[in-house]
């Protein structure tokens, strides 16, 4: 593995977050962070020139959508992910394993991998241990994910644990399969709510020595707190030199409680799904930019915000190009979740390295609000 390593820096003394450098052959990032999702090679409505500018740090996109469309190929030949969509920042992709079981109705697990339909034509389509792998160095992102089963929740102790065991098999035969020493492939802890089989498939995969770990399986209906547990009983059993990212979750209040369980990378796609709505997150909680009492409203999304939206545009204006269905309305509103979410980020690494995320918890949420997501 070259060009790719962790670098803890700091243990938060108030929380136990971790602070730390994420080396990667596009750059260095720093830790906690949110990486925002460009399923399709793109940020929806953000260019790579806009996400610099708000200090992005590792972007994510996805396998599955891209081997359907435009196919890897297209992307290898173009020179690979970064080239292909003019970005030069730390790309992740994640396997395809996720989005096979979520966006899928129809489909067969079995032991060689998973037949399922294509979302695009319906077509029959077959994704394996391998396959994932192959099509993830053609991309050629920085950090790439093993293929697991993300199994329903909830389920049996009987189903899971088999479950756990043939994903173990899927990373062992993913990483025999994976041909590129300029990418880092990292194992996913699954095993849903059940303590016995977070720890031994953490075990299990942390034999195998990856260069990072993926907790999965979370953010799947689950309560609250079961998700938490489901962290702590994950994370205690994996390397401290090792970053660990918690997939699919990213939401302002998991932010934080994610970083005080020691998880590293977050991802997330609602802030840029739900502004194309017109729903925001604000320092202030959740708004909806269509609200009648924004008409006459001539200040920014939130006054807290430094991004290029709240910069220069008012509610007023916002509202108007939304209710018009203006594309550069919905631009600019993703603008805003993304950078919303950076700049978290941003604020929980300072409060990490100052020993006080306990307090800065307390203090973002007596005016975010502690029942919003
Ligand atoms: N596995 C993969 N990707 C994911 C998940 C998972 O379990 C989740 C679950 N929250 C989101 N994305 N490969
Ligand atoms: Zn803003």
């Amino acid at each position: 593995m070259e060009g790719f390593w962790y670098e803890l820096k700091h243990v938060c003394k108030q929380s136990g977050a971790r602070y730390g450098i994420l080396h990667t052959p596009h750059g260095d990032v720093e830790t906690p962070m949110f990486m925002p999702v460009g399923t399709l090679a793109t940020v929806k409505g953000i260019s790579p020139e806009q996400l610099k500018e708000m200090n992005s740090q590792v972007i994510l996109s996805n396998t599955y959508h891209l081997w359907l469309r435009p196919g890897e190929d297209v992307v290898k030949q173009a020179g690979g992910l970064h080239k292909f969509m003019n970005y030069d920042g730390p790309i992740l992709t994640d396997s395809g394993g996720f989005q096979v079981f979520s966006l899928g109705k129809t489909r067969k697990i079995e032991e060689e991998g998973v037949t399922f339909k294509s979302i695009v034509d319906g077509k029959k389509l077959f994704l394996s241990p391998e396959k994932a792998i192959q099509i993830q160095n053609d991309l050629g992102a920085d950090i790439i994910m093993s293929f697991d089963e993300c199994a329903p929740y909830p389920c049996t102790h009987d189903y899971m644990k088999n479950s756990v065991e043939r994903t173990l098999r899927w990373a062992k035969r993913g990483k025999d399969a994976h041909q590129r020493d300029d990418q880092a492939l990292f194992g996913i802890v699954q095993g849903g709510e059940f303590e016995d089989l977070r720890e031994f498939s953490a075990k299990e995969l942390v034999k195998m020595d990856f260069p990072g770990y993926s907790i999965g399986g979370t953010s799947v209906g689950e309560p609250k707190d079961v998700m938490y547990k489901m962290i702590d009983d994950a994370i205690q059993w994996l390397p401290v030199d090792k970053p660990r990212y918690l997939m699919g979750v990213g939401n302002p209040i998991d932010l934080i409680e994610g970083a005080m369980r020691g998880i590293d990378m977050f991802d997330c796609v609602l802030p840029t799904r739900v502004a194309r709505h017109g729903a925001l997150m604000t320092h202030y909680g959740r708004m909806n930019i269509n609200n009648e009492k924004f008409k006459y409203d001539f200040t920014p999304i939130d006054d807290k915000c430094h991004c290029y939206t709240c910069r220069n545009y008012t509610r007023a204006y916002l509202r108007h190009l939304h209710k018009c269905d203006e594309i550069f309305g919905k631009s600019l509103l993703s603008i805003h979740n993304v950078a919303f979410l950076l700049q978290l980020s941003e604020d929980i690494r300072n409060a990490i390295q100052e020993d006080r995320l306990l307090d800065f918890k307390e203090e973002f949420l007596d005016h975010y609000g502690r029942d919003v997501y």
